[in-house]
């Protein structure tokens, strides 16, 4: 089994790990310790897109990069073999950011037609905002005047326009052109401007079939060019629509980790992707009728809190605190108190079911794509059309079964006050200009050094290494040395947690620039931007503070840098890669998946930079991690001229 201290730096997971290995159940800290991952398919070079394999190509202890002459059954090289494999990553997680994009716009244009009664517009300001970049018109002439057109026809149009941007037949994707013009220029010129959101998915599959491409130059374009599709399009509509549906947020105040479960409340746990469902769990549970029918059950109320970017989704809009990260989803049910969990899709793990199993909680899956075998989860499928009553379902679910709690109920202390909430429009509130709008304050401080830089540092947790150490030392040494952290996904609930994400954290952790500027403006040095599909936030931000003037032309030429210390999942290879082609420094930790092919990992840490003004890397260690962050900061700034 794990030793507890060996597998997080945060108090209330250690707690729950010891906790479950006490009672006999396993977690994924402890299957870490027993099962090992194939160090040939870690490095990228294990073939089996056919049956003639698995071809397997480890780099060779005496590699001689003039003389490699590893290759598969079919001829394909170590660097063909990684390129596919590292493309069929991007498709996964660009299908995963986009489907789930999809279905938001399903329920955007029902909401829009009316054929629900549970969504409906919410912002309209943003509504007005993204239509003319889905070619919407918003006005309409009549005898000679301009007169604003009316908001439901707007919102129908712009539902059916963004349906179109995952299968239309000609053109490119609409958001392509949100992008700073130099930038979309560049696209251009490299051949990587998305057709529409699907096909370039399909393209992946295509290309990586056995016998297709076998150029990993070209293999990499068309990874570019769909994780372009992912960044611009599927996530970026994600994130517009919900926020037209659901509001957009403004920062507010909750709490972060195990501790904001209440032992004399009704605990639902939501966990997973889409707000689809969780805004309606939200609405469900602060109805009067629910909390007395929790109350008649000898509760005292019901608390909601989140796991992985549901949770990010609904602490933005509605201040539901954050339960815990991507690796704490069996801690939660191990603390006894947890009346139900509600997944929907991504980042669930299939042992969540084990664990309910050893207590009284319900695992309720909501989600049509996402079933599990085991017996006891319960199956309840939600969809728009009966919204309501699904949420009120499982509301009533999880209160019934407050009562079944065993004695076994231990919710540690462990939780952190946090301000989230950000975006694009709260950002340019507190660090844009009176006169100017936009971002003048922030590329202000920018050029005048107390901000050096700004950082990205997002993604997930991985078993592999310790949980949130990565996180914490990155961002810490970042916001140490003046680089201001704008953080999305697991990333956020681990600085959360940290207590990171709070103005008064400035004084104590930040370099004198940059808390100079929290303390004046009041706000964290720590943003706290959302869930994954949300990383479109940081690509809208970063064209908001290169139009704000003073720093370049492009994205590539902003001193900023992004990272991902903890990733495992393809969605952080596809938001990776759609980070690189927008031009920006990209270093992820923990492990890369192309080790066993030096030549393609070159093409992808080296050559991208001269394609794209942005490249990957990879540092394992946190430190290391941060530096290569803030010294690629400070080149940039140098390039500007505002080094001092
Ligand atoms: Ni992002 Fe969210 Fe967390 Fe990683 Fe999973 S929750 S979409 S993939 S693990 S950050
Ligand atoms: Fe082996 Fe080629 Fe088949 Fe891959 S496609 S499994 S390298 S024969």
């Amino acid at each position: 089994v794990a030793n507890p201290q060996d597998a997080s730096i945060d108090a209330a997971t250690q707690i729950m790990i010891k906790r479950a290995q006490d009672l006999g159940i396993d977690t994924c800290f402890d299957r870490n310790v027993t099962l090992k991952p194939c160090s040939i398919g870690n490095q990228g070079t294990c073939c089996k897109n056919c049956s003639m394999g698995p071809c397997r190509l480890p780099l060779p202890k005496d590699y001689d990069e003039a003389n490699d002459t590893r290759k598969g059954i079919c001829g394909a090289t170590a660097n063909t073999i990684a390129a596919r494999n590292f493309i069929r990553m991007v498709a996964g997680g660009a299908a995963a950011h986009s489907d789930h994009g999809r279905s938001v716009a399903e329920v955007f244009l029902s909401a829009a037609r009316k054929e629900t009664d549970a969504y409906q517009i919410k912002d309209v300001r943003k509504l007005l905002e993204i239509a003319p970049f889905l070619g919407v018109a918003t006005t309409v002439e009549k005898d000679g005047a301009v007169l604003d057109r009316d908001i439901d026809e707007i919102a129908v149009e712009v539902g059916e326009k963004a349906m179109e941007e995952w299968g239309k037949a000609e053109g490119e994707l609409e958001y392509l052109k949100r992008a700073p013009k130099p930038r979309y220029e560049l696209w251009k010129k490299q051949g990587v401007l998305p057709r529409n959101i699907d096909r370039e998915i399909v393209e992946i599959m295509h290309r990586t079939h056995m016998g297709v491409d076998q150029d990993y130059k070209n293999l990499m374009k068309q990874g570019v060019r769909a994780s372009i599709a992912d960044g611009w399009g599927g996530s970026m509509l994600a994130t517009d629509l919900q926020d037209i549906l659901f509001g957009t947020p403004y920062p507010l105040a909750s709490e972060a980790n195990l501790g904001v479960l209440k032992e004399d409340h009704v605990n639902i746990v939501i966990h997973g992707h889409e707000p689809v469902l969780s805004e309606m769990i939200v609405t469900t549970a602060q109805k009067p009728e629910m909390v007395a029918y929790a109350k008649s059950k000898g509760a005292k109320g019901i608390q909601l809190s989140g796991i992985c970017c549901t949770a990010n989704e609904i602490l933005q809009r509605h201040g539901v605190p954050l339960c815990g990260t991507f690796l704490q989803q069996e801690l939660a049910i191990i603390t006894g108190a947890v009346d139900a969990m509600v997944v929907d899709i991504q980042c669930i793990f299939q042992n969540v079911a084990n664990v309910a199993k050893c207590f009284h909680t319900k695992l309720i899956t909501t989600h049509p794509i996402a079933k599990m075998e085991q017996d006891n989860a319960i199956h309840i499928e939600f969809d728009e059309h009966h919204a309501v009553e699904d949420a009120e379902k499982i509301v009533r679910m999880a209160i019934d079964n407050f009562a079944n709690r065993g004695a076994e109920v231990m919710i540690p202390r462990q939780k952190s006050p946090i301000i989230a909430g950000f975006g694009v429009e709260s950002v340019e509130y507190h660090l844009g200009g009176t006169f100017r709008g936009s971002y003048y304050t922030l590329n202000d401080n920018i050029i005048n050094g107390r901000i050096r830089g700004v950082a990205g540092v997002v993604g997930c947790n991985n078993a592999r290494v310790k949980h949130n150490e990565g996180h914490i030392t990155v961002v810490k040494e970042l916001i140490k040395n003046d680089v201001l952290v704008l953080t999305t996904g697991c990333n956020a609930i681990a600085c959360a947690m940290e207590g990171l994400l709070t103005p008064e954290s400035a004084k104590v952790f930040c370099g004198p620039g940059l808390a100079e500027v929290c303390e004046t403006v009041g706000i964290p040095p720590v943003l706290h931007l959302g869930s994954c599909v949300d990383n479109s936030r940081i690509l809208l931000a970063a064209t908001e503070v290169v139009k704000a003037g003073g720093l370049g032309n492009d994205i590539s030429d902003l001193p900023v840098a992004g990272s991902a210390p903890e990733w495992m999942s393809e969605k952080a290879i596809s938001i990776g890669q759609y980070v690189v082609a927008s031009g920006i420094y990209t270093v992820f930790g923990a492990v890369f998946p192309t080790a066993g092919a030096p030549v393609f990992q070159r093409y992808l840490f080296e050559e991208m930079e001269k394609m794209y003004g942005g490249m990957w890397d990879f540092e394992a260690d946190p430190v290391k991690h941060a530096w290569k962050m803030i010294n690629h900061i400070d080149a940039k700034r140098k390039a500007l001229g505002i080094d001092q």
